[in-house]
């Protein structure tokens, strides 16, 4: 029998963006999302952008009956930054009722509600003043963080800050896939830490309230895997950890950036401009706890060519490795390692103060999984229960060893929109049906989990 720790969260995340839909109404203004599809739609899949989603704009109170349907203890949302504060300074009443009547409806079903602040979605009116790149977003960043927590405080007692702020980063200023879609390392390095300012000025905000309750950050982070074979593929590892988990995990957690981060970009000129008085704040102000989204593993060796001058890429310093073993989820292209939970969980106890941490997205995404469905209409999604158990046997090894997991969330609930793979990769322990009012149907994977949550664990 696998157990897990008492009051363990078994439960599942998605965003504000993926999920409530009703976009452009109710006081909401555009975010990057909303004009890239309206400015180059040939970007995202064929009519599939970000107006609708998931409906649970409408269909919340539905769903939370769905959660406690399945025995879901907790689940992670985000607020909708464009929704709540449509200009940057005035609050819309009209988020503030419809989170509100949310995140009761959810304590309603004993659902608890983690919250998120920032899912990629940036409000419009900020990007056009630079988004991330610009230092004014910090204190704007701010400003909506605690307005927040006094709106939801009484509510929300578990928040966070950013989901995997690598991601804007990268898929925006190096690789393409996220509004503005540039390719500048020295902005990328400078957006990660504005992003790193925005989510410490968020967190003093959150401590100066005093309210009770704790505050993080989610994060993609897993120890990376090189090739093994030279020493520029163990530097390869090295630089590629320094870059794409320390130097958040660090700041968050230990209260400063590594040294050896600081002198790679020093010696590459990428070092970020900084404002007096930020080294103190990011000391000051460390995390309660850490969320660790966890899909597959980042595997890496040396790059082909050594590095002449300055580095303009990540690429400079490490290149991706295919590892000939690896077994491949050929639903989604995405490799399946469950063995990096137990990675993460020692990493967390032995270089992270054993902090309180986890698992906040894990899943498999299927594309066109009515293959699976049966007469009766269920999707039979064995292959994702045998994912969840894969790597939940790994999570509880590294708890047995001493790690200190208070929780285990999927991605995700019901099938639900992605960024430019619009509907193509189904998650959910729901199925939706977009051609049927967003008809939401039990997969076999919800009555898995079900049982999971009642027993704390399986056998
Ligand atoms: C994570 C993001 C989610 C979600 C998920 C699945 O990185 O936090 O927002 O999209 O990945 O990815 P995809 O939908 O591309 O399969």
């Amino acid at each position: 029998m696998y157990k897990f720790p008492e009051n363990f969260l078994w439960g599942a995340a998605t965003s504000a963006p993926q999920s409530e839909g009703h976009g452009s109404k109710n006081g909401k203004t555009p975010t990057t999302w909303d004009k890239w599809y309206e400015l180059s739609p040939d970007k995202f899949t064929p009519n599939q952008g970000p107006e609708t989603t998931s409906n649970m704009y409408n269909m919340y109170k539905e769903d939370a009956k769905l959660m406690s349907d399945i025995s879901m203890n907790s689940f992670r949302t985000s607020i909708s930054w464009a929704r709540l504060l449509p200009d940057g300074k005035t609050v819309n009443e009209e988020a503030v009722t419809f989170y509100r009547e949310y995140f009761a409806e959810l304590l309603k079903n004993n659902v608890k509600p983690v919250i998120n602040l920032f899912h990629f979605d940036m409000p419009w009116w900020l990007m056009e003043k630079g988004g991330w790149e610009a230092r004014e977003s910090v204190d704007a960043f701010a400003f909506y963080a605690k307005t927040a927590f006094e709106l939801f405080g009484d509510q929300v007692d578990t928040w966070a800050t950013f989901n995997e702020p690598i991601v804007h980063v990268e898929c925006g200023y190096l690789y393409g896939y996220h509004y503005p879609a540039i390719h500048d390392f020295k902005k990328a390095i400078q957006v990660g830490y504005n992003t790193i300012m925005a989510h410490t000025k968020a967190v003093a905000a959150y401590k100066e309230l005093k309210q009770e309750g704790k505050i993080g950050i989610i994060l993609n982070v897993s120890p990376c895997y090189s090739r093994g074979e030279t020493e520029g593929d163990a530097l390869a590892a090295k630089q590629a950890d320094l870059l794409n988990t320390k130097s958040f995990l660090d700041p968050v957690v230990l209260g400063e950036f590594p040294v050896e981060l600081k002198e790679l970009l020093a010696a590459n000129d990428l070092l970020p401009e900084t404002v007096a008085g930020d080294k103190e704040l990011i000391a000051e102000n460390k995390v309660d706890f850490i969320g660790l989204n966890y899909y597959q593993p980042r595997r890496v060796q040396e790059p082909k060519e050594k590095l002449v001058g300055n580095a303009t890429d990540p690429s400079d310093f490490y290149i991706p490795y295919i590892w000939p073993e690896r077994k491949m989820n050929e639903y989604r292209g995405w490799e399946i390692y469950p063995e990096a939970l137990y990675d993460v969980a020692i990493m967390m106890k032995e270089d992270y103060g054993n902090i309180p941490w986890f698992v906040s997205e894990n899943g498999m995404g299927v594309a066109q999984e009515e293959r699976f469905m049966d007469e009766s209409g269920q999707i039979q999604d064995d292959y994702r229960i045998e994912f969840m158990m894969d790597h939940l046997k790994e999570l509880h090894k590294g708890i047995e060893a001493g790690s200190n997991c208070f929780g285990y969330h999927t991605w995700t609930f019901i099938d639900c929109w992605s960024w430019l793979n619009g509907y193509t990769n189904r998650y959910g322990f729901y199925r939706m049906d977009l051609d049927n009012n967003f008809e939401r149907t039990l997969k076999k994977s919800g009555i898995w989990f079900k049982e999971l949550s009642e027993n704390n664990g399986f056998n």
